[in-house]
């Protein structure tokens, strides 16, 4: 046996509804990694949900500087960093720094671009926001936007996402910067009753894709579910489209699950009774 992998994951948590921080403690430890949380905000609910004068949302930009400074004093150093749904622009600097601090020659670093689904970005991205998440994404080894922060990533609209293998291999190409960095978009559909995702990989150079059935129905967190997957597998020592494919079909059987037994939509997929099924024979 060898120790976890230590993985810096730095995101929200998200009280009501499945995604982020929720999605990747549990993944990366059924497929034997072990997280240190930085928070970025704690809110009630995702922001799938409707907002209501209730509704809490913490950011915790002033935190995260003084646990960067402790975690540097307790001589901290990650296998990967991890970071998804930012909260405020400051924090995107912070995490620039973060990289630079705690990143060894062998660290792995997966930016997921959190910015927006569905060709608009969430309601607390401002335009300022998703410009900085762009040059974030520059210091990755890995990034994993779907279609709609694809778009956003390359100054493209919306209506302009590819339908063939050919204009989405020329999205890829352009989002690995000239091959520097991996790429794995989700939410890409090559045929009507498919979804998945394609994937550059920049240790072979090559371009793969793998679709599986379309649910009828949106989750949110499947976004972060992937990527967890994705980083579990990679830091076994698993090919970029070994896990890929692995991630496509574990997340659709998921939501195809979750919609066989009836369960609320909003709250994300049932992922928890087949987590073992990503666990390491
Ligand atoms: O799944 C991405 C995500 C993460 N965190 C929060 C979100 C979302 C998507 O809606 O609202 C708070």
């Amino acid at each position: 046996m060898r120790p976890a992998p230590e993985v810096a994951l730095i995101q929200d948590l998200s009280g009501f509804g499945r995604c982020s921080t929720t999605v990747a403690l549990p993944t990366l430890a059924a497929m034997g990694a072990r997280c240190e949380t930085l928070l970025t905000a704690y809110l009630s609910a995702h922001t799938g949900f409707p907002r209501s004068e209730h509704s809490v949302f913490l950011d915790l930009t002033d935190q995260m500087e003084r646990c960067c400074d402790h975690w540097a004093e307790l001589g901290a150093s990650f296998d990967a960093v991890y970071s998804g749904f930012l909260g405020s622009a400051r924090q995107i600097d912070l995490l620039r720094s973060f990289i630079h601090r705690f990143r060894r020659p062998d660290t792995l670093v997966l930016v997921d671009p959190v910015m927006g689904d569905d060709g608009r970005p969430y309601s607390t991205y401002t335009p300022d926001l998703c410009a900085r998440m762009g040059s974030l994404a520059e210091e990755a080894d890995l990034i994993t936007p779907n279609l709609t922060e694809a778009a956003i990533l390359l100054g493209e609209d919306y209506s302009a996402v590819p339908a063939d293998e050919a204009g989405m291999s020329r999205w890829l190409e352009r989002l690995s910067l000239d091959g520097k960095r991996s790429v794995v978009i989700t939410g890409v559909s090559l045929s009507p009753d498919q979804v998945g995702a394609g994937c550059w990989d920049r240790e072979s150079g090559r371009i793969s894709f793998f679709q599986a059935n379309s649910e009828p129905a949106h989750f949110s967190g499947t976004g972060d579910l992937f990527a967890s997957i994705l980083l579990g597998g990679m830091l076994r020592g698993e090919s970029l489209p070994v896990c890929t494919e692995r991630a496509v079909r574990f997340v659709q059987r998921c939501a195809a699950a979750t919609l066989a037994m009836g369960a609320p939509i909003s709250r994300g997929v049932q992922f928890e009774p087949m987590l073992h099924e990503l666990m390491e024979p």
